[in-house]
């Protein structure tokens, strides 16, 4: 009987349950519970507590704050999580990332007052830093050969220049606007994060065909984005000019028309050329041009 069998998804009775962290607020939540419906899990926020069980899958879901995900993770309370990849250079938590998520994108970098002429890393030498990330901001210091002060806090790292507790600070960047408007400047990105889905090291054998299937549903989920499924009706002497138009096409699909001389043809096409190529096939006698959302793609 294998772990599906014994996992009676119909009668919610779930033998095997995968349990997942995510962030109970903030900035990932809200992308982390669309990524689970998308996949067609579904869990009822509205009574969100500390633990909330999928109804039609089985998972159950532990809410944290972020800081505490990677630990969780690396022993066992959770099987899985998603944190941002900041967190897990930090922590350095021994637990695998198996999949980036493409939400969440920031950075960690160095920031200094905007009015100091900036020549070079060098500047930091015998400086203080201010920063949530002393472990990632220690790493990077000693590979540049730099000797600084690291001042941990946890919370309004922007303000410690102007406020005289540090002289720099190494902090999350996203926009870029709080820089700004706390008079500093970014001068090294350090390190790309985005939201990553972690998994413990020794997930146990009867969950691992429940996370291979979340990971089937994510990546068809990710295989999607940014994609468009493009119908049209073309001469058919046209096909080999529009194949051309298509580089990014897979498998085109060609059908005969009832009307002589003429196919239909389907492909998926990049987003972000979609009008560039359009307008191209409607010069070679496209008509009837479909564009459609694509929800999933499984490979
Ligand atoms: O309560 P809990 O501990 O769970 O949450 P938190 O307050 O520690 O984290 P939260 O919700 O702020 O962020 C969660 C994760 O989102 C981070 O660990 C990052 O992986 C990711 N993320 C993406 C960001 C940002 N973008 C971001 N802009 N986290 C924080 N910021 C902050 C940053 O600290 C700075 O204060 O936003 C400010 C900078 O933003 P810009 O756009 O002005 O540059
Ligand atoms: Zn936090």
């Amino acid at each position: 009987m294998t772990s599906a069998c014994r996992t009676r998804q119909a009668g919610f009775l779930f033998m095997n349950m995968l349990r997942v962290a995510i962030q109970s607020k903030g900035r990932l939540n809200e992308e982390s519970l669309k990524l689970l419906k998308d996949a067609g899990i579904e869990v009822d926020d509205t009574k969100r507590k500390f633990i909330g069980k999928a109804s039609n899958f089985p998972l159950e879901l532990l809410y944290l704050r972020d800081d505490d995900i990677p630990g969780v993770v690396a022993d066992g309370s959770a099987d899985m999580g998603i944190v941002g990849y900041n967190e897990i250079a930090e922590t350095g938590a021994d637990v695998n990332v198996v999949r980036k998520l493409g939400f969440g994108r920031c950075r960690l970098s160095l920031a200094i007052p905007k009015t100091v002429d900036y020549q070079g890393l060098q500047w930091f030498e015998g400086k203080s830093i201010a920063t949530s990330y002393p472990n990632v901001l220690r790493g990077f210091l000693n590979e540049k050969g730099i000797s600084a002060e690291i001042r941990q806090i946890m919370g309004s790292v922007e303000i410690a220049p102007a406020a005289g507790i540090a002289d720099a600070i190494f902090d999350i960047v996203s926009s870029g606007g709080t820089l700004v408007s706390n008079g500093l400047k970014e001068v090294e990105s350090v390190l790309e994060s985005e939201a990553v889905l972690i998994s413990r090291k020794d997930l146990p054998e009867d969950r691992l065909e429940i996370m291979d299937s979340v990971l089937f549903r994510i990546d068809a989920i990710q295989e999607s984005r940014g994609k468009k499924y493009v119908l049209m009706n073309i001469p058919t002497a046209k096909l080999p000019d529009a194949m051309a138009l298509l580089p990014s096409m897979r498998s085109p699909t060609v059908m005969p028309l009832a009307l002589e001389g003429w196919s239909s043809l389907h492909s998926v096409v990049d987003d972000a050329s979609i009008w560039q190529t359009v307008e191209g096939l409607k010069r070679i006698g496209a008509e009837g041009i479909l564009i459609l959302n694509v929800d999933k793609i499984i490979d």
